[in-house]
């Protein structure tokens, strides 16, 4: 990207950027929750929008001048609530763990339990990790994948855990899981146990949007919530939908005031400018390679004796057991792909016996990827990249793979850097 001011005003912060930007365009992104913004998401989040205050939602804010900014939110809200089939939606939340935050304050009481996805099986932090301050609010408990070979959630237990536990909240979503969910099941155990079913799609977003993965409002869901950033490919953000219009204001109430001061109005601007782009047919076209791409890429790499969880993938993502596949945990093979030039993450696995510092897996995907234009031939190029980088004798090996990486990269252009 050319720079016109910050080049003289900052150099040592401009030549930083542009070091990043030499990494990306040079290496193969395969971090699931990332992915690469549009040009033109790009210039909404680094507009003069920055320089408003905005407390408060569309035509109903604190501070004046917010004629134009009550214009563009609007614009963002129905865009998001067309994307997704919602009634009410909030495209304030600053970001995907904020967004969980304010829903679970809007649906429940401090002391309140929520019935959510075990980390280790997928979920994430703000499903109530002990780490986090919000599981010293609420009180979580756990379901789990029934057999780490098929992926299937065990619906049974966790209707059980939900007669014997009363929570407040049903949530389905995950950071980590690479199959689909079933949101009936989930609903129907809601409704038993007389408890709001919420989906955090922050992952899948994207993929919902483009019809390449189940909407859980089909399934009478009444609270979606998501980040902005990763499969739907746009600002780093987040935002929580609904159909009610009550629960709606609750929501609204708990995002602003309750958690939250003003909204980063150039990153609302760029929701809407990606919720635009989303709504376009070659979206779809986008989303449904990405799962094409995941399952290639899976297969290949299962093809050459890589265990993964599940023994496959519905989804954007695949994760590995770097130890059953490759003699080391997670973290070394993380370490020799940035060598390489491919960017994944180490993580945790079901049941992982290791820590989460130094855990068994590596987790990697394909919406990155995908928007450069990367198609099933190339997944399978990439695999045997990661197989053989794991897999090397030594340094000369991985300079080769380098060489081959870059080569790769560079045919494929990241959008906005070429
Ligand atoms: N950091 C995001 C992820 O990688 O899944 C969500 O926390």
């Amino acid at each position: 990207m050319d720079y016109r001011f910050l080049d003289k005003t900052d150099p040592l912060i401009h030549g930083l950027i542009k070091e990043e930007e030499e990494r990306q365009r040079t290496g193969l992104e395969l971090i699931c929750s990332e992915n690469y913004v549009s040009p033109a998401v790009m210039e909404a989040m680094s507009s003069v929008l920055n320089n408003k205050y905005s407390e408060g939602y569309p035509g109903a804010r604190y501070y004046g001048g917010n004629e134009v900014m009550d214009k563009i939110e609007a614009e963002a809200i129905e865009r998001a609530k067309q994307l997704f089939g919602a009634g009410h939606a909030n495209v304030q939340s600053h970001a995907g763990a904020p967004a969980n935050i304010a829903t679970y304050f809007a649906l429940a009481e401090p002391g309140d339990t929520i019935l959510g996805m075990d980390l280790s099986h997928g979920g994430h932090l703000t499903h109530g990790h002990p780490v986090t301050h919000v599981a010293k609010v609420f009180r979580f408990v756990r379901y789990k994948m029934k057999s780490i070979e098929t992926g299937e959630i065990d619906y049974d237990a966790m209707r059980q855990v939900a007669k014997a536990e009363n929570p407040k909240i049903v949530l389905a979503g995950f950071s980590a899981y690479p199959r689909e969910l079933n949101y009936k099941a989930m609903r129907a155990i809601a409704t038993e146990v007389g408890a709001y079913a919420v989906a955090d799609v922050a992952h899948i977003a994207g993929l919902i949007a483009g019809g390449a993965a189940r909407n859980p409002f089909d399934d009478g869901f009444d609270v979606m919530l998501s980040t902005t950033h990763k499969s739907l490919r746009g600002p780093r953000g987040g935002m929580i939908l609904t159909h009610e219009r009550e629960l709606g204001k609750k929501i609204d109430k708990a995002v602003f005031p309750g958690f939250q001061g003003g909204p980063i109005m150039q990153m609302v601007a760029a929701k809407a400018v990606a919720f635009g782009e989303a709504l376009k047919p070659e979206f779809k076209t986008y989303a449904l390679q990405i799962v094409a791409n995941a399952k290639a890429m899976a297969q290949r790499l299962m093809d050459q004796g890589v265990k993964l969880i599940t023994n496959g993938t519905d989804n954007h993502l695949m994760l590995a057991d770097a130890v059953k596949s490759f003699g080391k945990p997670g973290g070394d093979i993380q370490n020799v792909l940035d060598e390489v030039g491919i960017t994944l993450n180490k993580n945790m696995i079901a049941d992982d016996l290791r820590s989460a510092m130094s855990p068994s897996g590596i987790r990697l995907g394909t919406p990155a990827l995908t928007t450069r234009g990367m198609k099933e031939a190339e997944m399978r190029q990439v695999a045997d990249f990661i197989v053989r980088a794991a897999r090397a004798g030594g340094n000369e090996d991985l300079k080769k793979i380098r060489a081959e990486v870059m080569d790769l990269s560079l045919r494929f252009p990241v959008p906005g850097i070429g």
